[in-house]
């Protein structure tokens, strides 16, 4: 009698022993499956399903890998521009804090990462358009930390009517921006203005209607029309269309001033800025 319940006493700690022989390999396994992140792995059954002939391959062969670096609280580059129909692999490089790559429109989001990390996230951008990507982290899209996707199609590309969706909110700002005033002024880009330079200064905005610090500046030269040095013209420049320009001054990101010459040629540059006193302790 003894014996028998002995042997099952042993029976269940024999058991209980397997038991907790085989609960360290699980955790293992999980841990596994985490170090794959959830929106990668959510990625991949997503790419799978797109290009099933990869069977050996891990990765998803992408039309364009772009790479994206943010900090507090932006992202370079901030206007990424593809085509319809291509896969799109964002390679994203946090260098300074805590961040993630999101565009909501293709369910696209990459893990949070801090500095320095890297985490990639492929989608396919199956809808022409713009869209808005951003930080998921805190505040940091209400902070600024957003930028623009544009998915073009091919009749876009050739029209180069990409911005047309966005043509309520530029008028209203074009038409604000062509306020003149005896005192200086801020009006729209145009190169016949540039000669203006030869008798004054002459600082070329670029602005992105998307930017919230770009609108929070154009705001607050408009309110301070009057305070205008009469020698100096602010020239908004959209730096979405100017592409040329943004070429000729290696523009690499809205809200960025600069100084030119009569003949167009650069005096200095500078981002940033948030009110007129910016531009006139600026210029020389
Ligand atoms: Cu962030």
């Amino acid at each position: 009698m003894n014996k028998y319940v002995l042997s099952i006493v042993m029976l269940g700690l024999g058991i209980v022993l397997v038991g907790a022989g085989c609960s360290p390999t699980q955790p293992e396994g999980q841990m596994e499956s985490n170090t794959g992140p959830n929106s990668g792995s959510a990625m991949m059954e997503e790419g799978d399903s797109v290009e099933s002939k990869d069977d050996g391959e891990m990765m998803v062969k992408a039309d364009v890998v772009v790479e994206v670096s943010g900090k507090n609280f932006s992202f370079l580059p901030n206007v990424i521009t593809v085509e319809k129909g291509q896969t799109v692999q964002i390679n994203f490089t946090s260098e300074q804090g805590y961040h993630d790559w999101v565009v909501d429109e293709f369910d696209a989001a990459t893990e949070q990462i801090n500095a320095p990390g890297k985490n990639s996230v492929t989608f396919v951008a199956d809808k022409a358009g713009e869209f808005e990507f951003y930080c998921s982290v805190g505040q940091h899209r209400q902070l600024g930390m957003v930028g623009k996707l544009v998915v073009a199609d091919d009749a876009m590309m050739e029209s180069g009517d990409v911005m047309e969706k966005d043509g309520d909110s530029m008028m209203e700002n074009d038409s604000k921006g062509e306020v003149m005033s005896k005192e200086g002024s801020y009006e729209s880009y145009d190169v016949s203005k540039l000669s203006r330079a030869e008798n004054g200064d002459v600082v070329l905005f670029f602005h992105a209607n998307w930017c919230p610090t770009c609108r929070s500046l154009d705001k607050k030269l408009n309110e301070e029309l009057s305070d205008f040095p009469a020698d100096l013209t602010v020239l908004k420049a959209d730096y979405d269309t100017e592409k040329e320009l943004r070429k000729k001054y290696a523009i690499t990101s809205q809200h960025t001033l600069v100084q030119v010459d009569k003949d167009g040629n650069m005096i200095q540059k500078k981002i940033g800025g948030n009110r007129l006193s910016d531009i006139t302790s600026w210029v020389k």
